[in-house]
């Protein structure tokens, strides 16, 4: 199996592509990089981060893929530097993935009810646009309300039937109901259903990106898909409660490493592909 993973590459902060890598390899699949942007760190609390979009170089890349004629059975995007970008995925879906492949879209625009720095509500029309053409996507819940159109943090069930108008399997981390997180989601029989873990109090930078490569990784060795965010959901939390302990400044992402193992045991006994 083949997962390309397009992210932006933040050298600090332990987001987007450097989780991606080590997540989705530990899972037992490939996983090939398209870099949208580098960043000296990411956006999310570091001041003076550098930033250098990859555009211009990503249609030379893709031109030399083509004529080696590689194809992908999942295609996940996260970070995209522009709205350029979105095109770019939308055009790498009709040429890269394989028949019945997968696209799975992580909207990353913003946390905490506001959009991330250099993100307009132009992107947020792109993005919904790239989400129609997704088989799966994640937004969290600022992200989720952005694309619904309806105030943040009111997401109602009608909220969420508006998202799975715009692609039929929507998974909304991050919503948080009491003392607890919920990831919610529709499943195989179109019903809404919730995990739950303990809320921990905080900004946990790279979360998402943490839940999504879990989730593609588990996907793609043929997890059922209530499975694979169960066993990604149960992972971040796992990564989340050890980070809240061990991890002083936050925005150097989640200590997801040492809770690899237990995940990976799991997924093993649920994967359909060996
Ligand atoms: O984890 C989301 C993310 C990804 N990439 C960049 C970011 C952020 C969140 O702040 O800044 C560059």
């Amino acid at each position: 199996m083949r997962v390309l993973a397009i992210n932006d590459i933040s050298c600090i902060g332990k987001c987007s592509l450097s989780v991606s890598l080590p997540i989705i390899s530990a899972c037992g699949v490939t996983c090939d990089v398209l870099p949208t942007a580098l960043l000296s760190t990411h956006t999310g609390g570091f001041e003076g981060y550098t930033f250098c979009e990859l555009t211009g170089e990503i249609p030379k890349i893709l031109v030399h893929w083509k004529t080696l004629g590689e194809k992908f059975e999942f295609i996940y995007s996260g970070y995209l530097g522009s709205v350029e970008q979105i095109a770019l995925v939308s055009q790498i879906k009709k040429d890269f993935l394989k028949d019945n492949g997968k696209l799975i879209v992580d909207p990353v625009m913003g946390d905490d009810g506001t959009l991330y720095a250099g993100f307009t509500q132009t992107f947020v029309e792109k993005m919904r646009e790239l989400c129609c053409e997704a088989d799966y996507i994640l937004p969290n819940l600022t992200e989720a309300c952005a694309l619904a159109g309806v105030p943040y943090p009111h997401f109602s069930r009608e909220a969420f039937e508006k998202l799975a108008e715009i692609c039929p399997h929507p998974i909304v981390t991050g919503i948080h109901e009491g003392n607890g997180e919920l990831v919610s989601f529709l499943n195989g029989n179109g019903e809404l259903k919730n995990y739950s873990s303990e809320h921990v109090e905080g900004f946990f930078c790279g979360a998402g990106d943490v839940f999504a490569s879990a989730f593609v990784g588990a996907l793609a060795r043929g997890v059922e898909e209530t499975q694979a965010i169960t066993l990604a959901a149960e992972f971040v939390g796992a990564a989340v409660a050890r980070s809240a302990k061990e991890v002083p400044d936050k925005r150097y992402g989640l200590s997801f490493e040492k809770e690899l193992f237990s995940f990976l045991q799991k997924l093993e006994k649920h994967a359909a592909f060996h």
